[in-house]
């Protein structure tokens, strides 16, 4: 995971801050393909590992999101440099990347060379970054390489960039995940070959991968989700508490909840803020709509997603629906998603059945395809992801505390078929007892 860090600062911060002082050397796992060449630690990131020694311990700062105003990026702007060793497929993805964030947030890219403070995007056989905005200042690194060019992994670097670190390193995480530290190292050989498609910034020394920190490092101003953009994948080191999750970690889309947390880091803000429905927000990259959680649409998040959706509105008897998507004949760059929006009466209660599934990829993350039923009272968090059919959730009756209740189908290979049933029961979800995520006041059904 800090792979980011080494890089960056051995090839830059070192050499031009006189704070930093002589690195360690890091020896890394050449065979794998993955991480080329030695890397050197600087003091600073030593100490982030294991602790302070006490000559840096009065210039570190907070980290999991740096609080730090230095460590921002002043006016929300970041200015960057693109490296000419950039691929066209490397460019992409990176280009597309800064789209989303940008549309989606207050932060402003702005190809600018001549910025003494600025990224420069680079083709590497990895990913990395560093996290927030260097307190060297200078040019600061994003790694982009062939392996890992989906756009959701150049966002999970450009959030990086921006200041968040990985979900696994939160100071609640183990409250999230079971951690065997007896088998650091061990099984990371086995791993790399299953994260080959993601090849983000994975180290092969797991002691850093799984680094947590502490509270007064970082601060947590989002729930703790599996679902984000900046989880690792599941592997025999790290296990969700909640085993329902295990395909959902590592899934390299961005969540709703991911780009709250660069909103709310940044203080973005809208003058008038729109009454925005099922969690939704005012969007500050455009103040006359909203910013919506996954399944939901509209100018107010209360209607259907533009692009692939489909109505659907429930009766008392269960309807069956069956459908058969996605490309047999090529890959797409990321995930699609096509949301199947369930209606019902106000005063009602939706389920949902899972009836059958077939054609699926198994993969931790569900790199190809998967489905999300949408149903806990929170409408903005992502839901346990599937892709596999060992999970026994054939079947299952899930009793929705959202109205409307969206299902969620991904795809981006591979040609799937779909199949579930729904109807609504009496109850009405707006009269069950309610909480906030302790983040912010938004309040939904426990
Ligand atoms: C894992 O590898 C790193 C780097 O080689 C080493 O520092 C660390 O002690 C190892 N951890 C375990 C538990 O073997
Ligand atoms: C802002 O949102 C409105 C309402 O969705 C839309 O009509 C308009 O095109 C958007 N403007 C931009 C610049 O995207
Ligand atoms: C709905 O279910 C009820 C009883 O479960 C049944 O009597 C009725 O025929 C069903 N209606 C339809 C349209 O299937
Ligand atoms: C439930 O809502 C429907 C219309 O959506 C209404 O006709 C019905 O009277 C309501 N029932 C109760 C018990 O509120
Ligand atoms: C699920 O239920 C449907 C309808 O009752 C049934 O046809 C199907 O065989 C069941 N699937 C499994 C995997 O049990
Ligand atoms: C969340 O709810 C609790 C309990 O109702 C309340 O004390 C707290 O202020 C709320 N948090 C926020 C951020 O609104
Ligand atoms: C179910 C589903 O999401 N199908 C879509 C898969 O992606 C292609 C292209 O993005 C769409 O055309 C399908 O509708």
């Amino acid at each position: 995971m800090f792979l980011y860090l080494f890089l960056a600062f051995s090839l830059f911060s070192l050499c031009q801050n006189a704070q930093i002082e002589e690195g360690t050397e890091w020896n890394l796992d050449k065979d794998s393909g993955l991480f080329q060449g030695d890397i050197v630690l600087s003091k600073e990131e030593h100490d982030i590992i294991y602790g302070p020694s006490e000559s840096t311990k009065k210039i570190r700062s907070r980290r999991q999101i740096r609080v730090d105003p230095n460590r921002q990026w002043p006016g929300a702007l970041v200015p960057f440099e693109y490296h000419s060793s950039l691929t066209p497929s490397t460019k992409f993805s990176i280009d597309q990347a800064m789209k989303y964030i940008s549309a989606r947030t207050c932060i402003k890219f702005k190809e600018d060379i001549t910025a003494k403070d600025r990224v420069l995007f680079i083709f590497r056989g990895y990913c990395y970054s560093t996290i927030g905005k260097t307190q060297a200042g200078g040019v600061q690194e994003v790694g982009i390489g062939d392996g890992c060019s989906l756009t959701g992994n150049s966002i999970h670097e450009q959030l990086h960039a921006l200041g968040i670190t990985h979900t696994q390193s939160r100071y609640d995480r183990d409250d999230y995940l079971i951690i065997k530290p007896e088998l650091f190292n061990v099984s990371i050989k086995d791993s790399i070959p299953s994260l080959s498609s993601l090849l983000f910034d994975f180290q092969s020394n797991d002691e850093v991968n799984f680094m947590k920190y502490t509270d007064t490092q970082t601060y947590n101003n989002i729930p703790y989700e599996y679902g984000s953009a900046m989880h690792y994948t599941a592997q025999t080191v790290s296990e969700p508490k909640q085993t329902v999750y295990r395909e959902t970690l590592g899934i390299r889309l961005v969540t709703f909840y991911d780009m709250r947390a660069i909103q709310e880091n940044y203080k973005c803000s809208c003058p008038v803020e729109l009454d925005c429905k099922n969690g939704g927000v005012t969007n500050p990259a455009n103040c006359s709509e909203c910013f919506c959680p996954a399944g939901f649409g509209g100018k107010l998040c209360d209607d259907v997603p533009r692009g692939f959706s489909k109505k659907f509105v429930a009766r008392s008897n269960w309807s069956d629906f069956e459908i058969t998507f996605g490309f047999p004949w090529l890959d797409e760059s990321e995930l699609k998603r096509l949301t199947l929006f369930i209606e019902a009466p106000k005063n009602k209660t939706i389920q949902v059945q899972v009836t059958n599934i077939e054609g699926y990829t198994c993969s931790s993350g569900c790199l190809w395809n998967g489905y999300e039923v949408k149903h806990m009272g929170d409408p903005r968090i992502m839901n346990p992801l599937f892709c596999c059919t060992t999970q026994p959730l054939w079947n299952t009756t899930y009793t929705s505390k959202i109205n409307p209740s969206p299902v969620i189908l991904y795809n981006r290979s591979g040609q799937q078929k779909f199949a579930m049933r729904y109807r609504y029961i009496d109850g009405n979800v707006a009269d069950l007892p309610k909480r906030n995520n302790t983040y912010d006041s938004f309040e939904y059904p426990i």
